[in-house]
């Protein structure tokens, strides 16, 4: 390893050290956290299912970035090429429309076998998945309404459809050895206000309950359900809402997934981690940005992320937390907004395992508040960026920015030629 970078590495330890914070330890306890790259920002949030579909749900991509992935084997190329320039070993985060077939299926027909080179190619990588139904992008989803539908019809296809992710996601745990966490996100809403708030929340509480009659095993399957607080199209009301779902989730023993762009714009989800997980056994983060109206900006180092990481850390919430990317951004490189967004998160949850949490703790005890607030501000420039770059020497992939160079070469000799 490069001499200056072990040097480095070694002052910032002695540091760290005088505060009884052990960076080996660290750097072992980060390398067992797993994000799951959500494989959606690497093709506009297209699928494959259903070729030229425009993207619906409330959700938009902007941006026409060159060498989007077009098919399962493309996107699987980026996604190892981006991998290669993460430190540790991760999940992928797969939508039913992402379905890696010939045979033209619809949503409620899919099956395991569908999903089976995704499958081989995450045993091949040592990678985890997660799924989530696709319940958007479809003539059924066109009015706004899936599983909340007025029509029983179209609410049973839903069902049906949300029925077979599950069984697939089950079967992602089965074959690889570790839970998938099957995520469950519906547009449905109103774009005015409306008069009756309550039916469609009793028809979609009655349609999940439904979906989670089959007793699935949570060593394979995790069952986690996703609000918002307004969409496009659907700004007065959202049936899925924090509210519904914090009663749903808690009721049914399913864990609550907080999404960083769905609340209001100065509502963060950091404070509300400590709350749910008293409640709830699991919870899944959807790490995003939100900017105005839009909620699916790329993860940048700020406040609020290193507020969620701290939330995680000091609250001893990260074997009961799921952290996964959502966002989707088609006006950069999309291998590198996948690096970007991942690396910062575990940067993010680096820093705050560098800090010291027992000594600050002891300070709010004593109602110190003056060293309090003197340490988290000094420890805001303690040197992690040292840490952090032995930390992507030792795993072997590059030190902060050259990972750069191997985007814009991916770029030159793969993805302007697609
Ligand atoms: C939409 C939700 C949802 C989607 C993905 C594609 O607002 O955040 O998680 O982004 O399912
Ligand atoms: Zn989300």
């Amino acid at each position: 390893m490069n001499q200056a970078i072990e040097s480095s590495y070694h002052e910032a330890k002695q540091l760290y050290a005088k505060h009884g914070i052990d960076v080996d330890a660290v750097l072992r306890k980060l390398s067992e956290i797993k994000i799951s790259l959500h494989c959606w920002q690497g093709d506009d949030v297209q699928g494959f299912l259903f070729k030229d579909k425009a993207l619906s749900g409330g959700i938009a991509v902007t941006g026409k970035y060159p060498g989007r992935a077009r098919t399962p084997d493309e996107l699987r190329q980026d996604l190892e090429k981006a991998l290669s320039m993460i430190p540790g070993k991760h999940k992928v985060n797969l939508h039913a429309i992402y379905a890696d077939t010939d045979v033209q299926v619809d949503l409620n027909e899919l099956e395991p076998v569908h999903f089976q080179g995704w499958v081989e190619w995450a045993k091949q990588n040592g990678l985890g998945l997660d799924f989530n139904p696709t319940m958007f992008s479809h003539p059924k989803a066109e009015d706004g309404f899936t599983l909340s539908h007025p029509d029983p019809e179209i609410r049973q296809f839903w069902i049906e459809h949300c029925k077979a992710s599950r069984r697939i996601g089950a079967y992602f745990g089965e074959q690889l050895g570790q839970p998938c966490v099957t995520n469950y996100w519906l547009p449905d809403g109103y774009k005015d206000t409306p008069v009756d708030r309550l039916s469609p929340r009793v028809r979609l509480c009655e349609a999940l309950d439904e979906i989670f009659q089959e007793v699935a095993n949570p060593a394979h399957n995790i069952d986690a359900v996703e609000s918002k607080l307004f969409g496009l199209g659907s700004e007065s009301y959202v049936v899925g809402s924090h509210e519904f779902y914090m009663g749903y989730a808690m009721s049914r023993g399913k864990a609550m997934c907080l999404d960083s762009g769905h609340f209001h714009p100065t509502e963060m989800i950091s404070g509300k981690i400590s709350s749910i997980l008293m409640f709830t056994d699991r919870l899944l983060l959807h790490m995003s940005r939100p900017v105005r109206w839009d909620s699916d900006h790329v993860v940048t180092m700020d406040d609020e992320l290193l507020d969620i990481a701290r939330e995680l850390v000091r609250g001893n919430f990260l074997d009961r937390t799921h952290i996964g990317l959502d966002y989707f951004d088609g006006s950069i490189n999309h291998v590198a907004a996948w690096v970007i967004g991942t690396r910062n998160t575990q940067k993010a949850l680096l820093r705050a395992m560098l800090e010291p949490v027992n000594i600050l703790r002891k300070l709010e005890e004593d109602r110190d508040y003056t060293s309090r607030l003197a340490l988290v501000e000094e420890f805001k420039s303690y040197p992690f960026g040292a840490v952090w770059d032995y930390y992507c020497a030792q795993a072997g992939v590059p030190v902060r920015e050259d990972w750069l160079h191997a985007v814009k070469s991916y770029e030159q000799e793969v993805l302007i030629k697609r």
